[in-house]
């Protein structure tokens, strides 16, 4: 009963309200920004036969419905795909709820949720360059919104939102780790004073490899200064049948439940295209200067949360 108590005195706090506008204001933004350069938002899925496997390991979220197993969407990035297939769906995004239900080695993490939302896009024939324009205008473009029309909610927060004038720098992770070793990211955001690229990362099959490049890839993150941690990450993506296999294979995943996809893959439908997903609560949490990821949402989601409700 005391949490319950402690829920609602955080939630009488100045700072709730002052979040909140922000949020909407950010939303709006983001959307906006998207809209002006003639994308098409959908709308989120939530149940499928196959989403992201990622990169690293989590609990299964998975519902039963009937004889069906359904996959909770853990990003929407194949749906992405799928979509750019359709008729005018040239650019898409979608503000998307992700459930990825990881393991306790993080449950410290001010950075992770168990449920988040992510801002994600996907450009038909897009390339690495192209979207990391494209991400440094959003994110520019987001923050002057907010300094513009948020000042009274960032004097509450006592935030002063840094102003990024100069293009964002892009390393590739091969001559960081040379240089900080496998902690690179935390190190360089430390050290950071503006958002920067960092390319090169070996992980998901549906990222591509370079072409004539094996085992170098053509996908980026964003990391916020100021130790704020990773903000996006994407990539140009794999749609050749035969490299798709290859890349599955190497990562000795289960073909099966992606025989749909491989079979899209396969009549040759997919398109080239490069994309992003930026996380929501992580630029909300970097705009209002809080530390803790937890301290922008009303519902706790951290990996440590007892979901009071
Ligand atoms: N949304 C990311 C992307 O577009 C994928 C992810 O969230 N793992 O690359």
């Amino acid at each position: 009963m005391e949490e319950v108590q402690r829920k609602f005195d955080d939630f009488s706090h100045p700072d709730v309200e002052a979040i909140a506008v922000i949020r909407g204001r950010m939303l709006q933004a983001l959307q906006q920004y998207l809209l002006d350069r003639d994308f098409k938002q959908l709308l989120p899925i939530l149940m499928s036969p196959i989403t992201d496997p990622l990169n690293h390991a989590v609990y299964p979220a998975e519902i039963q419905y009937q004889d069906r197993r359904l996959k909770l969407t853990a990003s929407m990035i194949f749906h992405k795909q799928l979509a750019l297939t359709a008729k005018g769906h040239e650019r898409i995004f979608i503000v998307a709820p992700n459930i990825r239900l990881e393991k306790p080695e993080i449950k410290d993490s001010v950075n992770h949720l168990l449920e988040f939302s992510q801002f994600d896009f996907e450009i038909r024939n897009g390339n690495m360059q192209q979207a990391m324009a494209l991400i440094e205008g959003l994110v520019k473009h987001t923050l002057a919104e907010i300094r513009e029309h948020c000042g009274e909610q960032l004097t509450q927060l006592g935030r002063q939102l840094p102003h990024f004038e100069t293009a964002f720098a892009v390393y590739s992770s091969d001559e960081l780790r040379a240089e900080h070793g496998d902690d690179f990211e935390k190190i360089m955001s430390a050290k950071a004073n503006t958002p920067f690229f960092v390319t090169n990362y070996k992980r998901e099959f549906y990222d591509r490899e370079t072409p004539g490049k094996r085992g170098h890839y053509n996908n980026y993150d964003l990391i916020y200064p100021d130790s704020y941690g990773e903000a996006l990450s994407g990539a140009e993506r794999e749609f050749e049948y035969e490299q798709i296999l290859y890349r599955m294979k190497e990562l000795s995943m289960d073909l099966a439940p992606f025989a749909n996809y491989l079979e899209f893959a396969k009549r040759g439908l997919l398109y080239p295209s490069a994309g992003g997903g930026l996380g929501i609560e992580r630029l909300l949490k970097f705009i209002c200067g809080k530390r803790h990821i937890r301290d922008v949402a009303l519902f706790d989601r951290t990996v440590a949360s007892n979901f009071l409700f």
